[in-house]
């Protein structure tokens, strides 16, 4: 069968017209399914919202049972999907392996994504996205995930054939692109994270079905973790991608040493496991000196890898800026970096927001005994929402400013609410997490309907603080609802209305790629010949202190908790 290549006339980026076809969808699926999650958020958050208290009990956990699924699950990995085809098809110029099996992956998710929704809307399966056990969903909700499981599964089939094309047919030289490598380690871990998902999906499906009589319950939470925290290291392995090819199209941007940057992509694989034993702080069937060495020592390497990158991502960029001669003190060059451009401003605070928010309240959080004071407490939807939506949603947004005009051929609309939405989503969510921190410190629980338990037998007397906080969720919740609501109109309407562009040339084979382009710097390899980047020892030594600061407050707070005298 004929490949059919286009060569962007604006990025210079080159398009199986197969891969263009699987990227464009499963990205379309993706935001229709964000579409439906920042529904279900906005309806979380006017029940969590004190003053508000919208839902009833059953609708609440119904609810919060989709936006857990649609966002987390089907938002995230049908872009993932898109993101794997682009890294290998897009990124090495070549033609995607078996695309039928594409659409096998695509139709396959599809299906499953929307039956576990409506298993869940028909109200019989609101068990949370956590399904622990007990508790019982309808064999379809399952029967649902374990579809769109192996569809994610196929499309990383789809990923590695087309890296073996890739290699075959010599589309590229040397090794490959960071950009691909870091993907292909997101995919590695999710080969990895769906058997896990199958081994204990499968046979609570069975359960639900009446075919097994039991599920032990400490069984089920260690093994479904297997699969919950690997599949937020695909996570974190995609958005750190795209933070490089980020980098790469707005500055020219090389890393400051490829290997080390490789070496810790490598590093999340290697320590997955490890570190997801955070998930187990509160069990009963591990002993603590289990958990303490699995968090307070293992974990670091995990955390590690992060740190690595995120200190040569914005290095790279500082290396970048400072050839152009962004010289002046420590910080012009980020001055002067594009902050008007979505695409840029979206993806830096993306990595700050992770890094400082999300990194920072993971490492506490993660750490055995200061866990106590805030495990299952709204601080961990606090946490998270800082690192899976500040830091992937807000990178698979801002790459989209890149890829409507490029792959989608069309001109983005409104470019002044364009450069807005970025800030208006980034910051109102770097705000929310805080927020929802702080009221967790407080001992507001999470995935509790009603923080005044009106009715209950027992009374319990909240300070102020804590009802402040969780106002503020409110407001700052809905603001991000708005932003997040911003970029799906956004895009939606652009891909819609927007102005058509030229798709460029076709041809049969792919073509070498043009100096000096988008396509150029992104598949480009190698280092930033030495430079000194100030500027981001001060950041990261920044984070450091800011770091040290908080872990200490945390374990002040632990000593008062439990006096010792
Ligand atoms: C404007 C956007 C959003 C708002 C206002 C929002 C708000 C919330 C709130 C308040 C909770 C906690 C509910 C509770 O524990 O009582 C929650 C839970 C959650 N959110 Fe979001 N969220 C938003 C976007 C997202 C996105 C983009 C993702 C994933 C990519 C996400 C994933 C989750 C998950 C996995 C849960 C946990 C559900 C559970 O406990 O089972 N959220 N969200
Ligand atoms: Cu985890």
């Amino acid at each position: 069968m004929a490949t059919t290549y286009r060569t962007c006339p604006r990025t210079g980026l080159q398009f199986d017209l197969d891969a263009d076809k699987l990227m464009r969808w499963n990205a379309v699926a993706g935001v229709l399914w964000l579409l439906v999650g920042g529904i279900t958020a906005l309806l979380v958050i006017l029940t969590r919202w004190p003053a508000i208290k919208l839902l009833p009990a059953d609708q609440f956990y119904l609810i919060l049972t989709a936006h857990g699924i649609d966002m987390l699950i089907l938002w995230i990995i049908f872009f993932e999907m898109a993101v794997l085809y682009f890294a290998s098809s897009t990124l090495l110029r070549c033609r995607i392996a078996t695309p039928w099996l594409g659409w096998v992956q695509f139709w396959l998710m599809v299906v499953g994504g929307i039956m576990t929704n409506v298993a869940i809307f028909q109200g019989g399966s609101s068990v949370m996205f956590t399904s622990y056990v007990p508790m019982q969903a309808a064999p379809h909700f399952y029967l649902g995930i374990i579809l769109f499981a192996v569809g994610a599964l196929i499309g990383t089939g789809v990923f590695f054939g087309t890296l073996v094309v890739a290699k075959r047919e010599k589309t590229y030289v040397g090794s490959i692109p960071l950009v691909t490598f870091g993907a292909m380690t997101a995919a590695i871990i999710a080969v990895f994270t769906i058997l896990c998902g199958a081994a204990i999906l499968i046979p609570t499906f069975a359960w639900s079905m009446g075919w097994i009589k039991e599920i032990d319950a400490q069984l089920y939470r260690m093994v479904w973790w297997a699969l919950g925290h690997s599949s937020q290291q695909i996570n974190v392995a995609a958005h750190v991608s795209i933070w490089y090819l980020v980098a790469a199209v707005a500055f020219g941007a090389k890393p400051l040493s490829e290997k080390v940057s490789r070496f810790a992509f490598l590093l999340y694989i290697l320590f997955l496991q490890l570190a997801s034993a955070h998930h187990l702080l509160s069990d009963p069937g591990m002993s603590a000196e289990w958990k303490v060495l699995n968090t307070s020592y293992f974990m670091y390497f995990a955390v590690l890898a992060s740190m690595i990158h995120g200190f040569t991502v914005p290095g790279a960029i500082e290396a970048a800026q400072r050839k152009k001669g962004f010289n002046n003190g420590l910080f012009e060059w980020l001055r002067k970096a594009p902050w008007g451009n979505p695409v840029f401003s979206g993806m830096f605070i993306s990595l700050v927001g992770f890094g400082f928010v999300g990194g920072i309240s993971g490492v506490v959080l993660g750490t055995e005994q200061i866990n106590m004071l805030m495990h299952n407490t709204f601080y961990v939807p606090g946490h998270f929402h800082a690192t899976v939506v500040v830091g992937t949603t807000l990178a698979f947004m801002s790459i989209t400013y890149l890829l409507v005009p490029t792959l989608f051929r069309r001109e983005m609309l409104f470019p002044k609410l364009c450069q807005i939405q970025p800030y208006l989503y980034g910051l109102s969510m770097i705000v929310l997490s805080l927020v929802m921190m702080g009221a967790g410190t407080l001992g507001v629980s999470r995935r509790h309907w009603d923080m005044a338990f009106s009715g209950a037998p027992f009374q319990y007397e909240w300070p102020g603080a804590a009802y402040l906080m969780m106002g503020l969720t409110g407001i700052f919740g809905v603001i991000a609802v708005v932003g997040g609501g911003l970029w799906i109109g956004l895009v939606v309407l652009s891909l819609l209305f927007g102005k058509k562009l030229d798709g460029g040339a076709t041809h049969d084979k792919p073509v070498p790629i043009p100096d000096q382009t988008v396509a150029a710097s992104a598949s480009a390899t190698g280092s930033e010949e030495h430079t000194n980047v100030p500027g981001t020892v001060v950041l990261a030594i920044t984070l450091l202190t800011c770091f040290v600061l908080y872990y200490f407050v945390n374990w002040k707070y632990l000593s008062e908790v439990w006096g010792l005298s």
